[in-house]
C-alpha cells in the first residue's frame, strides 16, 4: 500500500491495515523472541496465562543470556519502515512509549471493555477531553498469527463520543456488543495495523482462538507527563552503543524525554 493511501485511510478513520508488512523470517523471529518473554512472564506469575497481554517486553530481565534478541526487538521498534511512516503522517518523530504482546488466554474467554486509552488515568470527562487534545498515542501492531480480535469505531478519534457510544463506554455495561459503528479488524499473519489510541476500541479474548500480536505504543506531542513509562532496559545506557545509528537516535529521544522523570522516581 502506498503512502498516499495510508494517509487517506489514517485521516478518514484513525486505523490502517498494511497487508504483508512482515516477511516469513521476521514473523518467525519476532514470534520466537516474544514467546520467550511470554513464557518467562507466565512462569513468574502463572495467573497471567489467563490474561490477554503482557507489557514492557523490553525489560532487560527477560534477556539475561540473549542480549542479541533484545537488540533485535529494539531494532524492530525503531525500524525505519515504522518510524518514517509515523514521522510522515504527523510531521514529527514519534516517541516510544511501551510494548504489549497479546495472546489467547489459556482457558477463559471474555469481551473486553470499550475504551479510549485516554480514559485510564482520567476518569473525569473534562480531563480526558483535555488530554485528547494535548498529546496523541498510537498503536502499531503486527500479527504473528492471524488476528481478528480488535474492534474499532472508525473516526471516533476525531471527536468526542456520540450519546450511544458514551452510554456504553462510561456506562454500567462497557462490554456490550452493540457499540454503534464498530468494525472488527481482520489481520492476516504478517499484516500490520496502525490505530489511534484515543479512538473507541476494545479487544475480545478467546481461549480457543490462537493469538500472538506484538503491539508498540508511540506518541506524538512530546513526553507523556501524566504517564511516563519506566526506563525498562535503558537504565543502563551502554545498550545504546550496540544499536544501529538510526535506532540509537530513536531511543536517545526516548531517554532524553523521560530521564528527568526517572531521576525523580516518577514511573
Ligand atoms: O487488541 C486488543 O486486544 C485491544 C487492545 C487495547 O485495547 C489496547 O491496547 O488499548
Amino acid at each position: 500500500m502506498d503512502f498516499e493511501e495510508i494517509t487517506k485511510r489514517w485521516n478518514e478513520s484513525g486505523l490502517v491495515v498494511i497487508p504483508g508488512f512482515l516477511d516469513p523470517l521476521e514473523i518467525a523471529e519476532l514470534r520466537r523472541i516474544c514467546d520467550h518473554v511470554l513464557q518467562q512472564a507466565i512462569a513468574a506469575a502463572p495467573d497471567r496465562a489467563n490474561a490477554s497481554n503482557i507489557a514492557y517486553l523490553t525489560e532487560r530481565r527477560y534477556f539475561h543470556s540473549q542480549e542479541a534478541d533484545l537488540l533485535r526487538l529494539l531494532e524492530f521498534i525503531a525500524d525505519q519502515r515504522i518510524v518514517s511512516l509515523l514521522t510522515r503522517l504527523s510531521g514529527e518523530l514519534p516517541l516510544f512509549h511501551n510494548t504489549q504482546y497479546f495472546y489467547n488466554p489459556a482457558s477463559m474467554s471474555w469481551d473486553g471493555d470499550w475504551h479510549r486509552d485516554t480514559q485510564f488515568l482520567a476518569p473525569e470527562i473534562a480531563l480526558e477531553r483535555e488530554r485528547m487534545k494535548q498529546h496523541t498515542g498510537v498503536h502499531f501492531r503486527v500479527a504473528l498469527v492471524a488476528d481478528s480480535q480488535l474492534e474499532y469505531v472508525p473516526a471516533s478519534e476525531r471527536r468526542w463520543d456520540l450519546a450511544g457510544e458514551l452510554e456504553i463506554r462510561k456506562g454500567t455495561e462497557p462490554r456490550r456488543s452493540d457499540m454503534p459503528g464498530s468494525k472488527k479488524i481482520a489481520l492476516g499473519v504478517g499484516d500490520a495495523c496502525l490505530f489511534h489510541a484515543w479512538g473507541i476500541h476494545r479487544g475480545t479474548y478467546r481461549a480457543d482462538i490462537p493469538r500472538r500480536t506484538f503491539d508498540i505504543i508511540y506518541g506524538w506531542g512530546g513526553a507523556c507527563d501524566y504517564c511516563p513509562p519506566p526506563p525498562m532496559c535503558f537504565s543502563n545506557r551502554d545498550l545504546l552503543a550496540r544499536l544501529t545509528p538510526s535506532a540509537r537516535n530513536f531511543f536517545d529521544y526516548f531517554i532524553t524525554a523521560y530521564s528527568g522523570y526517572w531521576r525523580q522516581g516518577h514511573f
